[in-house]
């Protein structure tokens, strides 16, 4: 798409390929870079011929952070009252799924990105790692909150403390950070694929699933429960419920429609 500069958008089926594409900086996240991200996310959540959004980086970089050389100069004052870098949390309202294909470096914020998606493929070589103290800082999109979520208080204090501890596939395999390792040059049709998958599902329900799944980060277990049952219920007022279970009562694949 002719229209950015640091991205690269392309549709494959009915999903959406986001590449980030700043091979210099080694896809450092400026924050132009971040605004086109989102940008091209709703133009994907508001195409009713798509289904899920895949993001990915290059072989060697999914995204090596927060643009240090932007940032450096920035004061206290102004970041506070821009809430700098703020918008990056846009991508969280995104109602259909995001996959991060994430070979090679995930640093900072980069790593912060891979987490706002919804799920991570890593390629052989990847390496996840939050080093912000090393610059005299500490993560400022979700580096001390998801990583906890995802890895457990320990090793998230070993990684968000030293800056040096990074997690290579295996272990963000192990510590439930991402659910698959992928050999680097089949990384991202493979996560294509999960995503067509998923593309073909009733949208509502995914759109619900994603939302619950996320929310039982956020409300107390009989709340989300409770969102649960009611939003489980509100599914029969579908027709992709009835597609769905004729469907499997008459052995045939279902042909969802979406409403
Ligand atoms: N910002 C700006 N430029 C970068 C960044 C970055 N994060 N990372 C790499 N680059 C640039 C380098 O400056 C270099 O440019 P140049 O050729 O002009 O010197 C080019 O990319 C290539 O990098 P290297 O030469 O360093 O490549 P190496 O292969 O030697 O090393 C590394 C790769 C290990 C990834 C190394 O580049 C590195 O350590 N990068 C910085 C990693 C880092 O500290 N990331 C954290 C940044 S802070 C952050 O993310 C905070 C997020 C807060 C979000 C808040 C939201 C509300």
């Amino acid at each position: 798409n002719t229209a950015y500069s640091h991205i690269l958008t392309e549709t494959r089926g009915k999903v959406g390929l986001i590449t980030l594409n700043r091979p210099k900086a080694l896809n450092a996240l400026c924050n132009d870079l971040f605004t086109e991200v989102n940008d091209a996310l709703r133009k994907y959540d508001n195409d009713s011929n798509i289904g899920a959004v895949v993001i990915t980086g290059s072989q060697k970089a999914f995204a090596a952070g927060a643009d240090i050389k932007e940032m450096k100069d920035n004061s206290f004052i102004e970041t506070y009252k821009t809430d700098f870098l703020g918008h990056w949390a846009e991508m969280t309202s995104i109602k259909k799924p995001i996959l991060a294909a994430v070979n090679g470096y995930a640093l900072g914020g980069g790593c912060e990105l891979a987490m706002m998606c919804d799920i991570i493929y890593a390629g052989e070589k990847a390496v996840f790692g939050q080093p912000e103290i090393k610059l005299g800082v500490i993560p400022g999109a979700g580096g001390t909150q998801r990583l906890v979520k995802a890895v457990g208080k320990s090793k998230a204090m070993e990684m968000v403390l030293t800056g040096s501890v990074n997690l290579n596939a295996q272990e963000a395999l192990a510590a439930g950070l991402v659910s698959k390792i992928v050999p680097i040059e089949e990384l991202v049709d493979e996560t294509v694929k999960t995503a067509e998958l998923i593309a073909n599902m009733g949208q509502p329900s995914v759109a619900m699933g994603k939302e619950l799944i996320n929310k039982s980060f956020e409300i107390p277990l009989s709340a989300g429960l409770r969102w649960e049952r009611i939003l489980f219920q509100s599914l029969f007022g579908t027709a992709d419920q009835k597609e769905g279970m004729n469907a499997f009562v008459e052995k045939r694949k279902a042909n969802f429609t979406n409403q």
